[in-house]
């Protein structure tokens, strides 16, 4: 199943780990030998979506490439780990659709005071404070998953129990 490729997308709200999850999956995959691409929202925005912003429509056609570069990866048989907030559950579901149904989707479920209480980059007291305005979780939808495979609270695991526990379902779900 492996071999078909698989898209493994983690969804959640900024601080709430999905890139730190990811980064430790990418270490356990190369331990089972597997070389995979990570699409780092992060990364992401300063090169595929160069000059895109946080509207709906600026998040929606972010995801949609996102999505569309993980599918086409998929359809050669790679493997593509995506860490975006991707707040609407409609863009989810047409990444998973471009990737033939080989989706994985991590929901990264920490808390908003414990992604508040990280404020690595200062964000969340930036939009508690109005300088920025459409935050994710503040002023800015997300959509939770309904049935995502996967379901983690990094404020109780850390990134390596976590990309164990995705590991784990991997081997389950029969792509490893
Ligand atoms: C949410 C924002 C915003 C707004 C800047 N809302 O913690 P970070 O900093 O590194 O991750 C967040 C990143 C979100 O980019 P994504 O491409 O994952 O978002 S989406 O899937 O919605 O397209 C955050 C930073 O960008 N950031 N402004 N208003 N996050």
């Amino acid at each position: 199943k492996f071999r078909q490729g698989l898209t493994i997308w983690f969804t959640g709200l900024s601080g709430s780990g999905k890139s730190t999850v990811a980064h430790a999956l990418v270490e356990r995959l190369a331990e089972f030998g597997r070389n995979v691409s990570l699409l780092d929202g992060d990364e992401i925005r300063t090169h595929l979506s160069k000059g895109l912003g946080f509207s709906k429509e600026d998040r929606n056609a972010n995801i949609d490439r996102v999505g569309y570069v993980a599918g086409l990866i998929a359809q050669h048989g790679g493997t593509t780990l995506c860490a975006v907030i991707s707040p609407y559950r409609v863009m989810r579901d047409n990444a998973r659709k471009s990737s033939k149904g080989n989706f994985v989707e991590i929901f990264c479920d920490t808390p908003i005071e414990v992604c508040e209480q990280r404020d690595v980059k200062g964000l969340y007291a930036k939009a508690r404070a109005g300088e920025i305005k459409g935050f994710t979780g503040v002023d800015d939808p997300y959509e939770p998953p309904l049935n995502p495979e996967i379901t983690l609270d990094t404020s109780k695991l850390g990134a390596r129990e976590s990309a164990d526990a995705i590991i784990k379902k991997l081997i389950e779900l029969g792509y490893i």
